[in-house]
């Protein structure tokens, strides 16, 4: 039997609203490592968004560091795989990739390339070994934007280039395998049919892919990037999730993936939850008027941690300090006000409600800058896409622009 642990979309680093969440990712960690003791796999599969920003936070980095390392040095033969999700600098995760090889974990982060410029497909074949053992195979390809991937002849589209290339490493692998041992494909990108949490960006997701060619073409598919754990299509084909809630769009439990293999084949698959440590909480439930949702916010459990979103019903005039009043209510509560979130009844007879008042922030979190550079442009040349190459360029810019605004 053999038996890997997917998960994927750490996000290590991230704020959540104002609150730093190292404590919860410390959690995280910890939660990981009895999962680990507990189930013994072979293998543990990151697939990409490590982290949350290109340039993560240094406490995030030395938490990485330090929780590794601990996982490695506690289960010696526990192999590791990492590979760079959009969300991820390719290079910063590459730049520490042989450190990491001598600890025994696999880092992929930019797409190895022969001085010549031709992609080492060899170095992403990863073997999964036991007592020196072959025991499985696995793909260990990183998030691959347009611009990355091989032409294909007649074949322009992102999602033909990208199963050109599994395809590809697909029959490298087979030219090296026996019987009995599976071949699990990692990555970082969007099927067609998933099911979408509003967090995810148009980034990697500028065409969907089929997911019949995966569940065909491999044993098992780990994939990240979108944050809802789910099956796409075929059980053998899935997304592990995000192991927090990355925003109030994700009030879903979150989890690792447990995949077992007997005799090459995929035999069981499993979720093991992650609990959160703080967990993400609506008040009240429904919008309703402030006086109301003051009262539920003084009846809030006062030891109950938890990022609260005041959902409120806007009537007649306003108070200016709504927000400030909010948190005079949570006073001495273990519990963290992020936003209020306001919504108006369109008339007096309507039922229906439209939002009013959303703080720009807000907005912005869920929106890249390539999203709204898309969206402006689509509306400048009646709805008609930006040409995928003037995408790339556009995303690597921003990239770039966020490293060294970060630095
Ligand atoms: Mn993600």
């Amino acid at each position: 039997m053999v038996k890997i642990i997917h998960t994927s979309d750490w996000h290590l680093g991230q704020n959540f609203y104002h609150y730093n969440r190292e404590e919860e990712y410390l959690d995280f960690f910890s939660q990981l490592h009895q999962l680990v003791a507990e189930e013994q796999p072979d293998a543990l599969l990151v697939c990409g968004d490590i982290f949350d920003q290109a340039a993560p936070p240094t406490w995030a980095v030395a938490m990485y560091n330090r929780e590794m390392v601990k996982l490695k040095q506690a289960f010696p033969t526990l192999q590791v795989v990492v590979t760079a999700g959009n969300h991820d600098s390719p290079s910063r995760l590459s730049a520490s990739r042989v450190l990491w090889q001598e600890l025994g974990v696999t880092v992929v982060g930019t797409l190895p390339r022969t001085p010549e410029g031709c992609i080492e497909e060899e170095r992403l074949i990863v073997p999964i070994r036991r007592n020196d053992e072959v025991v499985a195979w696995v793909l260990a390809v990183p998030y691959l934007y347009g611009g990355n991937l091989p032409p294909v002849e007649n074949e322009d589209s992102y999602p033909s280039r990208l199963s050109a290339f599994y395809k590809r490493l697909r029959k490298r692998v087979e030219g090296m395998r026996t019987t009995g041992q599976p071949v699990i494909a990692m990555g970082h990108f969007t099927l067609a049919n998933c099911e979408l949490t509003e967090h995810t960006t148009i980034i990697g997701n500028i065409e969907a892919v089929s997911s019949d060619e995966w569940a065909k073409e491999f044993d098992y598919t780990a994939l990240g990037h979108i944050h809802r754990p789910q099956h796409v299509g075929s059980p053998n084909v899935r997304y592990s999730g995000s192991v927090l809630p990355v925003s109030f769009d994700e009030p879903f439990p979150h989890s690792v993936t447990v995949v077992e293999f007997e005799e090459g084949k995929m035999k069981q698959v499993r979720k093991r939850e992650i609990r959160p440590l703080i967990e993400i909480c609506n008040v009240p439930d429904e919008h309703r008027p402030f006086d109301e949702v003051k009262q539920s916010l003084l009846e809030f459990p006062a030891d109950k941690r938890a990022y609260i979103r005041v959902k409120v019903l806007l009537e007649g005039i306003t108070s200016p300090i709504m927000y400030e009043e909010a948190l005079a209510c949570l006073q001495g509560k273990a519990a963290s006000l992020c936003l209020l979130h306001p919504v108006r009844r369109e008339t007096a007879s309507s039922d229906s409600l439209s939002e009013e008042v959303i703080s720009d922030w807000e907005v912005l979190q869920h929106v890249s800058p390539l999203d709204i550079a898309l969206k402006a442009y689509r509306e400048k040349n009646s709805g008609e896409e930006m040409p995928k190459e003037a995408q790339n360029c556009l995303q690597q810019l921003i990239e770039e622009s966020r490293l060294s605004v970060n630095e």
